[in-house]
């Protein structure tokens, strides 16, 4: 399936100073994506260090890493200057420079040292060269590991790494059950443990390791859904200042969305956070319904067919009104 072109794998034969860059807000998958790709190529003889825009949450702090990890919003230079040095950058689980935010995407796109990406969101901008792109893939941890062989190179994946890309594959994946799932996804995820990643260590960490702050958040949040049956959508919000009085810590509100959906006869779900720069919106769906068509036309984001993102105008009331609108349209 995933073919590395000769010139790529030629320049890949000798030792390269490589950056590898994840997304603005990093989750499982981006992190997971980053650190297992990122080991890997430090074993084949490259110098590896990994860019991530900002922090990732508390609960991906398990995963271990032997390369060098630089938070653009909180050591800028030094992350300018590992970019600045490298003569290869990677760009993993994002498609659109500007995932990463607007300064590192400008200069992601000054062409002035080869890019490549390995993603599965829709739509790839063409900043990159080559593209791994495959939105029909469960996860960028699983294009990595096809990617990792391609490159006759699995070897390299050694348990830390494992473990990593293990839990990129259940984060995107909702624990294995979305519909991107394919045999091959089990596959990989299997070879993943007996490289040593521990599913049910990975599982307890991610599911298992609530903050009270973060339960009281999803029971207001619940508290406030708004269903509308008759359209098969669920809408919930939550606004600056419940957030602000829980104390609410980045992540805290990660797979909120889902909840809605796990309703009986409800088929896309609407969840709407107040963050000091604006609403953010994430949308769920189940089978056909397209939500990052949604998310591209009403609010300014995108993303998969299943899962998608954006942003709005608030107040809560006015996004869940225009909710409402376009699904009786
Ligand atoms: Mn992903």
């Amino acid at each position: 399936m995933l073919k590395i072109p000769p010139h790529f794998k030629e320049f890949l034969s000798e030792p390269r100073s490589i950056c590898l860059i994840n997304h603005f807000n990093p989750d499982g998958d981006a992190v997971g994506s980053t650190f297992g790709l990122g080991s890997a190529l430090k074993k084949m003889g490259h110098e590896v260090s990994i860019i991530m825009p900002n922090a990732f949450p508390d609960f991906l702090k398990f995963l271990r890493t032997d390369v060098p990890v630089f938070i653009y919003a909180e050591h800028m230079q030094e992350a300018l200057m590992r970019m600045e040095a490298s003569a290869l950058i990677g760009t993993l689980d994002f498609n659109h420079p500007d995932r990463c935010g607007a300064e590192l995407g400008k200069w992601l796109t000054a062409k002035d040292r080869p890019v490549f990406m390995i993603d599965h969101h829709q739509q790839p901008a063409a900043y990159a060269d080559p593209m791994f792109s495959f939105p029909d893939v469960a996860s960028t941890c699983e294009l990595v590991f096809e990617w990792l062989e391609a490159m006759n190179a699995l070897q390299h994946i050694d348990t830390d790494a494992a473990q990593a890309l293990y839990t990129g594959m259940v984060t995107d994946t909702g624990s294995f059950r979305f519909p991107s799932v394919r045999p091959r996804t089990l596959e990989i995820a299997a070879e993943l443990m007996r490289k040593g990643a521990r599913p049910h260590q990975i599982h307890e960490r991610i599911y298992d390791s609530n903050r009270e702050s973060r339960l009281r958040l999803l029971g207001h949040c619940l508290k406030g859904m708004e269903l509308r049956t008759d359209l098969r959508a669920a809408f919930m919000s939550l606004d600056a200042a419940t957030l602000n009085a829980s104390g609410y810590l980045k992540g805290d509100t990660e797979g909120f969305v889902n909840q809605g959906l796990s309703i009986e006869g409800i088929e896309l779900c609407l969840f709407a956070m107040e963050r000091e720069d604006g609403w953010k919106i994430s949308l769920r769906s189940r089978g056909d319904l397209d939500v990052s068509a949604l998310a591209r036309e009403h609010f300014k984001g995108g993303g998969h067919i299943n899962a998608a993102g954006g942003e709005s105008e608030g107040p809560a009331e006015a996004i869940r009104e225009k909710l409402w609108d376009i699904l009786s349209t």
